[in-house]
Formats: structure tokens, sequence, C-alpha cells
């Protein structure tokens, strides 16, 4: 009988305890906290309307506790929807179809998380969809992950891009524009670089940061779960997801992770300025969660037996 209760307990807890991890990489952004409003902008955790930039500021960069993640790093500003190209939305100009709306970093057991979410969906059209690829500086330098996205296209509505697909570069115009999309076969969507700054296309349209927006060299060090989605409930948004492991990254501290469109038009960027250390395998936190179960329940039987007697 012993056995029968202490196993029960052992097993809601440790059941509650992994119930908590139950996160995915889909390109669904709903256990960050996100979700869609009734006029269709994004609604995040207890933030409801997503911080929305109010030039020149930068939207809201803080920290937010999110089950399954622990901390939530973040960055947040999506601008009004509705904003067309000659609105200001970022630093080097506007609209939405080029606006940052969210990213979000979280350091779980296993690996680094990272979602973005954007208004860089390929119904913007060919000229207007040119995703940026992933940028994380670590104190063993920088990385970047291929987010691919192909061509857009105006009746393109729903689009999912994942681990394996074809990259690509854009090739922008003078005005930032995608003019042609350079197809890359063999640079698969959700490869992992170490990079130079010369690995990096800047950014140089006029008005400009002069952002590294997108990876087109480094030294290839492995494929990452990863998915970009766009879909037909969403008409404003689309979602990137990534999972890295931290030996992917050297197992080095992350000083900063960002993402823009290729223009960078607007730039979504957190900064750690001493580096976060990665966090240990999610094991050893199974473990010690059992471990204090089993303590828990010898305690409580012990304390029903003295009780009885
Ligand atoms: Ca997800
Ligand atoms: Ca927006
Ligand atoms: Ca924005
Ligand atoms: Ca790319």
């Amino acid at each position: 009988m012993y056995g029968t209760r202490t196993i029960g307990i052992l097993l809601v807890l440790t059941l509650c305890s992994l119930g908590q991890a139950a996160v995915q990489v889909d390109g669904n952004l709903a256990e960050w906290g996100i979700t869609q409003g009734s006029g269709g902008h994004l609604v995040y955790n207890g933030y409801n309307y997503i911080y929305p930039s109010q030039p020149p500021t930068s939207g809201k960069k803080d920290v937010a506790d999110v089950s399954g993640f622990g901390k939530v790093f973040f960055h947040a500003e999506d601008s009004d929807d509705s904003l067309g190209l000659s609105a200001l939305i970022g630093p080097n100009h506007g609209g939405q179809h080029f606006d940052g709306e969210f990213l979000g970093v979280a350091f779980r057991g296993d690996g680094l998380w990272i979602a973005i979410a954007t208004g860089q969906r390929p119904d913007n059209g060919k000229a207007e969809f040119e995703p940026g690829d992933i940028r994380i500086e670590t104190s063993a330098g920088v990385f970047g992950i291929e987010t691919g996205g192909g061509e857009g296209n105006t009746s393109l509505h729903v689009k999912t891009v994942q681990t394996g697909d074809h990259g690509s570069t854009y090739n922008l115009n003078g005005s930032g524009y995608a003019s042609s999309v350079t197809d890359l076969p063999g640079r698969a969507a959700g490869s992992l670089y170490s990079t130079q700054d010369s690995d990096w296309i800047v950014n140089n349209t006029p008005g400009s940061n002069n952002v590294r927006a997108q990876v087109q060299g480094g030294t290839y060090e492995g494929l990452i779960d990863y998915v970009y989605s766009a879909s037909s409930g969403y008409n404003y948004h689309a979602f990137l997801e990534a999972r890295v492991p931290y030996g992917d990254l050297g197992n080095a501290l992350i000083k900063k992770v960002s993402w823009a469109p290729s223009c960078a038009n607007d730039v979504l960027e957190y900064t750690w300025p001493e580096g976060q250390p990665p966090i240990p395998e999610p094991a050893s936190a199974v473990v010690w969660s059992i471990l204090a179960a089993a303590g828990f329940a010898s305690l409580w039987w012990r304390g029903k037996s003295r009780g009885a007697a």
C-alpha cells in the first residue's frame, strides 16, 4: 500500500512538472503568450495590446514570466497594423509589411528559444517580402540562422518554411524593396552558421542604420529546430520560432539576439550587456523534481501513519 500511494503522488507531481514544458517549435506563438485580438492586432499576456511604437521610441523591452519558458526577455513593438509604407514604424521608415512586432528569447534547459512576430508575410507581394535572418551575438562570436522565405506573392496567404527548406537571399533595389530572390538549395532554412561581419549583408538603403540583416557566408554548424509560419488566420502577421541547443553556440554567453527585415526598416533586438549564461540540461531539473516529490511523499506518509497510530 505504501508503494502504491507513493508512486501515485510521484506520478501526479512528475506529470505536473513535465506538463509545464509543453512548448513546441511550430510557428505558433500561443505558448509564448501571443494571441490575436478582435481587430487583428497582437495581444501579449497581460499586456493586452503589444506595446505600440510611438516613434521615435522603439516599443518596450522587458522580462515576463511565462509558464513553460521561465523568464522571457522580449522586445515588443507592434505598430498599428493599418499603417502604410509612408508611415514611420521603426528607425528606418515604414510600414506594416515591414513591422517587427515581437522578439522573445527564453533560456530553457533544452536550448535557446527565439520567437518573432512580424508583418513580413509572403502575401505582401514580391517587393515587400524579404525576411532577414536571425542574428545571435555571443562571447564566442556571432551566429546566424538562415530563415529562408522564398519569393513573395500576393495570392500566397498560407506558407510554412521549416528546417531543411531552401534558404533565400533577397536582393534589394535602392529603395529597399526586393527586386529578386536568390534561391539557396544548398543552404537550408534552419541552418546555423558561425560568422564574421563580412558574412553579413549590410543594409544600405537611404536613411538606414547599416543593420546587418542577412547572413550569406560563415561556417556551417548544423540544422536547428525552426519554423516560419504565415497562416490565413492572421491577416497581418507571420511568426518565426527557433530552438538552438547551447552546444551549437559553443555554450557561450548570449549577448544579443536581433532580427530585421532585409531592408531593416524596423529592428527587433534584445541585449544582455554582461551576457546570459546557458542553463543546465532539463534532465537534472526533472531528477530534482522527482527527488523533491519523493521527499514530500515520504514525509506525508510518515505523518499520516503517526496520526493513525
Ligand atoms: Ca510554438
Ligand atoms: Ca503591426
Ligand atoms: Ca515595430
Ligand atoms: Ca536569408
